[in-house]
């Protein structure tokens, strides 16, 4: 029959084989040969029945904490063993897992172009709030109280008479308000217009707009400026083409169209084979704006131009469709690198 001095005896036998093991293998061994159903350990506490009471309470506690101690023993020999497993298996000379590298939305892509081109040509970079009141949208900008742009139709209104800006030009007005001309300022922006989805049409969408102030300023500065801009975005070698137009805030107005870059003009689907791109509109700021942000309008003139930022990267890229920007499907994103 089993003492206690005979379970001190299998337990220190146990973890002096559990010291002097090698290998996970040799481990499972000695849990084997002391723990599992007919080992050494369990062995004593199945002959537990057959002692008398008082010996039976002593050789069961022995038993049972030489089978902890010997478990505890095993399963921390264990990890130490894994540890060293995977230290001893790691190659720092194998190459690492490979990320993917995000790339940048076509649209960041044209504004940073168009900015980097007009930051080129001296002017700074102007940012607002999306969230703006009628005044700086409308008022300030010559926009009379009946004008369509007013309309619910495109005009997301908000509570307390705030808008999301139908445009970027509200921050041309509050930077006109706090500088001193000269002032030549880009403002690239998120706008806003509550209209119909389509392919061609969307109720978010990009503008980079821009003017120039001072004394003397012409229309020749402004065609100066974007045959420039044209040239250096869009490539050497373009013609342009100054069409009448109508904004409430610039007069006189035009819209330009670029010689089509992909057919050089000799008409192609791009062009709807009339040779010319729609590229931009502009003009020369209307005095009542002028005068609006406090400016002698008899000394100061200046022009402005806005151009459409999705239209251009649609050009550009060649995407017959709006929605896809928004879509934020990886596999179009990716195709921008
Ligand atoms: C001030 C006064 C006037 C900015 C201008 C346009 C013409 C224009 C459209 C192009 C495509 C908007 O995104 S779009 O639909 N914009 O045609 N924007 S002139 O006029 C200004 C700017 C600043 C103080």
């Amino acid at each position: 029959m089993p003492g206690t001095e005979q379970v001190e005896q299998i337990l220190a036998e146990a973890l002096a084989a559990v010291n002097a093991a090698s290998s996970l293998s040799d481990l499972d061994a000695i849990d084997v040969k002391y723990l599992a159903r007919k080992g050494a350990i369990t062995s004593v506490l199945k002959s537990l029945k057959d002692l008398p009471l008082e010996e039976r309470k002593a050789v069961g506690a022995a038993a049972n904490s030489a089978r902890i101690k010997l478990e505890e023993t095993i399963s921390a020999a264990k990890s130490r063993f894994q540890q060293a497993g995977i230290i001893s298996t790691f190659d720092p000379t194998l190459p690492g897992i490979a990320r993917r590298i995000g790339a940048i939305h076509p649209i960041t892509r044209v504004i940073d172009s168009m900015c980097e081109t007009f930051r080129g040509m001296g002017f700074t970079i102007a940012k607002g709030p999306d969230i703006e009141t009628d005044y700086y949208n409308f008022e300030a900008l010559n926009f009379p109280p009946d004008h369509p742009a007013r309309d619910m139709q495109d005009t997301f209104y908000l509570e307390n008479g705030l808008l999301l800006r139908t445009h970027t030009t509200p921050v041309q007005v509050r930077e006109l308000e706090k500088s001193k001309p000269p002032v030549k300022i880009i403002t690239p922006g998120r706008t806003y217009r509550n209209e119909a989805i389509s392919t061609r049409s969307y109720c978010v969408f990009h503008q980079v707009d821009g003017f120039l102030v001072d004394e003397g300023v012409t229309m020749g500065d402004l065609k100066g400026v974007l045959v420039a801009f044209c040239r250096d975005f869009y490539g050497e070698g373009l013609k342009l083409r100054f069409r009448p137009s109508f904004f409430p805030f610039t007069e006189p107005s035009a819209e330009v169209d670029i010689s089509c870059f992909l057919c050089g003009g000799k008409g192609c689907q791009l062009c709807k084979y009339e040779g010319w791109l729609e590229i931009l509109g502009c003009g020369m700021i209307d005095p009542n704006v002028l005068k609006n942000v406090g400016y002698d309008s008899e000394k100061y003139t200046g022009f402005a131009f806005g151009i459409g930022v999705e239209r251009t990267a649609m050009l550009k890229y060649r995407i017959n469709d709006i929605r896809l920007f928004y879509e934020n499907d990886i596999r179009f994103i990716r195709q921008f690198k």
